[in-house]
């Protein structure tokens, strides 16, 4: 077969209906949940906000259109390498530079939604990433690796989802040496988590602060955040469409995150 035929067998997929596309993304509003770090130490990401600017009305009678105000890092949204100082020197680590081909990408789920339902803060060490390559066979180069927790559930509640109960956020994330794994071993094209960012919630107190953000970002490595419907994809084979918007000099996105699976 050519990669001509390939394509065309893909095409017949999607439009016959046994290429299934999954909405990976979250809905993007005002009640969309926000990070919030410490207001001594940083700035906020301001709330989301759309605002109409007319609506089939005398300032425009036939067309409705909306403004919006929102963060780079808000809702189901793409971590590019200069939105971290590890990452900063890149010249194709902005959104507007990277390399479009790793917008596509083959998804490995790694599902670990029963231990982030048993502990909230559960933290995802190498020894489980190689368990699950042996079950499910090895993560490869320039692969997503995609860490289900189902956190989706809480996307609606913004209390739930960042799970602060007054000691800072409680969330599910990974280690350091989880990273360093994927990254130096692996080779993986980045991580996927379904929180607030790509760290865990108390990532910031850990040895290196933010280990996900500060690993991924210095191997010119990408991270994806607020990821949904992980649960419906399959542990290997899903295909994973994840473009952010090329804004200039951009640290990162809100992206559509779609996932191509046999159906
Ligand atoms: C800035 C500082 C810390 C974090 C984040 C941003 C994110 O989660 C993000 O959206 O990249 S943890
Ligand atoms: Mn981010």
């Amino acid at each position: 077969m050519t990669t001509q035929d390939t394509l065309a067998t893909l095409a017949t997929g999607l439009l016959d209906g046994s290429i299934k596309v999954i909405d990976c993304t979250a809905p993007l509003g005002p009640d969309t949940p926000l990070l919030k770090l410490p207001d001594e130490i940083a700035d906020q990401t301001p709330p989301i906000e759309i605002h109409k600017i007319s609506e089939y009305g005398d300032r425009g009678p036939w067309w409705a259109w909306n403004w919006l105000k929102l963060g780079e890092h808000s809702g189901t949204h793409y971590d590019a390498p200069h939105h971290w100082i590890t990452g900063k020197d890149f010249p194709d680590g902005s959104v507007d530079t990277i390399d479009p081909q790793n917008f596509v990408a083959p998804a490995n789920v790694l599902d670990f939604s029963k231990e982030a339902a048993e502990d909230p803060g559960f933290l995802l060490t190498v020894e489980h990433i190689k368990a699950w390559e042996a079950e499910h066979g090895e993560i490869k180069e320039g692969e997503w690796v995609l860490f289900r927790t189902d956190w989706d559930k809480f996307n609606t509640d913004e209390d739930a989802f960042l799970n602060d109960k007054g000691e800072g956020p409680v969330t599910p994330g990974p280690t350091a040496e989880a990273i360093i794994y994927l990254m130096e071993e692996k080779k993986a094209l980045g991580w996927g988590s379904q929180c607030i960012g790509t760290d865990a919630g108390a990532a910031g107190g850990f040895e290196i602060p933010f280990p996900a953000h500060n690993l991924l970002h210095k191997h010119n490595k990408y991270g994806l955040a607020s990821l949904a419907n992980l649960d419906k994809l399959p542990p290997k084979g899903a295909v994973f469409v994840t473009a952010p918007l090329k804004i200039v000099k951009g640290t990162g996105s809100p992206i559509r995150a779609l996932a191509l699976v046999a159906g």
